[in-house]
């Protein structure tokens, strides 16, 4: 009688083979012992303390949970590319997954740990055998002395998270910041209020931003920029919105960690709708392209560009009467852009010359009409407002509140968008048919600065003239009036 092989308990993937014993007893012996170089510490480590240190005052005496999150499961055994939650990224500096910043109530402040997952190289059979988070699966972590010395602060297992939290939680108020890490949400009491503060708090912390967040957005808007070239030079060929993303996203993985945000390639009508992602339509000839995308930096702070391109070079009449008058509205806008200004001022301006345009195109019957409060009609072809704060996310400081934020003064410091549009659905009876099916977006991202304004696109054209001959230069050399030979 043959002897069965005694097989580990591992989980095995159906179409793998099982892990006999005698080989997860080879896989554990004969590895070089790996040499502790110690960690560098991040770039910027010292913002970090700082950040956490405003957070600590913000709230003495009570114990704060900050988790990043885990990687989210697209289907079966693989996973989305991990992001890391951007209020743990803004207190810590730290990409990897899984942790959680804790700050304990400590004398004064407070004393900061970050649990995480040890690294226990290739001593533990996990490295062999744990297709989500082993070694040999899915590359190194930089386990628990390795994190301390890059991040700056004491670290412990995040097996130990449980039991610390319940002492500290025994012993004192908590806040925990909700919504990225759904075990850890379902493990705490529930306090909406409480919590909501401290997101709120880690919000507004951030509509300012500081010397090295700004030279990070710079950056963002810089790749943004090589990628819009890229998409500009790649559109004679381009024969789906497809194409105008795989492009785009390209540069946004070779210049930074990856796109701030779906990237939007909506051509013809889809520019009517705003957040087209589905990029799946064949593009037309004398089409426009509306393109609204941003690369996202390895530091995480990402652009939000849009520009809306003539595909053959040269807008027809009735999409220049539309982009003159969105271009009009976003100067508008821009002027209005100053320290002391409400939030909302560049958008009233910029409203006030779309409804007055929408007027001479014999679209609305009325400006002053539509423009008044319990109206607002103009909004049928505007959809929405010209401004949101941008940083690490791309709709920034989303839990500040009302006064702070959209009720709020703009001052030196703060990087928003300036993004009017205008919109004609194909299906809209109350635009003249010429325009309907025409969407016109343009968006640049502004620093608020001592005295004024700093545009921090305003390399990328965006004038109608300069466009123009942006998207004529991809073309030279091309047969007149066939942009794609190849077709
Ligand atoms: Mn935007």
């Amino acid at each position: 009688m043959i002897e069965k092989p005694r097989m580990s308990d591992q989980p095995v993937a159906p179409h793998d083979s099982g892990t006999p014993e005698n080989l997860l007893k080879f896989m554990v012996t004969g590895w070089a012992t790996p040499p502790g170089t110690p960690a560098s510490p991040v770039e910027g480590a010292e913002r970090f303390a700082s950040r956490r240190a405003a957070l600590s005052r913000a709230f003495p005496a009570e114990t704060l949970i900050v988790p990043t999150g885990h990687e989210k499961i697209r289907a079966n055994d693989t996973a989305y590319r991990f992001r890391p939650g951007t209020e743990f990224y803004y207190l810590t500096g730290n990409l990897e997954p899984d942790n959680v910043l804790v700050l304990v109530p400590d004398g004064e402040g407070h004393a900061a740990t970050l649990y995480c997952e040890p690294n226990p190289g290739k001593t533990d059979k996990t490295f062999f055998t744990d297709r989500m988070k082993g070694e040999l699966w899915v590359g190194p972590r930089l386990g628990l002395p390795q994190t301390a010395q890059r991040y700056g602060v004491s670290t412990k297992p995040l097996g130990a998270l449980t039991d610390d939290l319940a002492g500290a939680i025994g012993k004192g108020p908590f806040r925990a910041l909700r919504g990225t890490n759904p075990q850890l949400d379902a493990a705490l009491p529930a306090q909406a209020e409480r919590d909501a503060e401290l997101a709120t708090a880690l919000s507004e912390m951030r509509l300012i931003k500081d010397e090295l967040e700004v030279r990070e957005l710079r950056r963002a808007i810089e790749a943004t920029h090589r990628a819009f070239n890229d998409v500009v030079h790649a559109l004679p060929a381009a024969e789906t919105e497809r194409t105008v993303e795989g492009v785009f996203n390209l540069r946004a993985r070779v210049d930074g960690n990856d796109t701030g945000y779906s990237t939007i390639a909506a051509s013809g009508p889809n520019a009517c709708t705003l957040h087209w992602t589905r990029n799946d339509r064949r593009i037309g000839e004398n089409e426009l392209l509306l393109l609204d995308a941003g690369v996202e930096a390895e530091t995480l702070y990402t652009a939000d560009i849009t520009r809306t391109l003539p595909i053959c070079g040269r807008f027809t009449p009735e999409q220049r009467a539309i982009y003159e008058l969105v271009y009009a509205a976003q100067e508008a806008a821009l002027a209005k852009c100053a320290p002391g200004n409400d939030f909302l001022d560049p958008n009233r301006a910029a409203m006030e010359v779309l409804a007055r345009g929408l007027e001479r195109l014999g679209i609305l019957g009325s400006a002053a009409e539509a423009l008044r409060d319990e109206n607002l009609f103009y909004k049928r072809y505007s959809l929405h407002n010209v401004s949101h704060m941008l940083g690490l996310d791309v709709h920034d400081c989303a839990a500040a509140r009302a006064e702070t934020y959209k009720f709020g003064t703009l001052a030196p410091g703060m990087v928003l968008t300036v993004e009017p549009g205008l919109y004609f659905q194909l299906d809209d009876l109350t635009v003249p048919a010429r325009y309907r099916g025409i969407g016109v977006r343009i968006e640049d991202d502004v620093l608020i600065t001592q005295t004024g304004v700093e545009n921090l696109s305003a390399a990328i054209p965006r004038e109608p003239d300069a466009v123009e001959a942006w998207v004529s230069s991809a073309l030279e050399g091309l047969p007149v009036g066939g942009r794609r030979p190849s077709r």
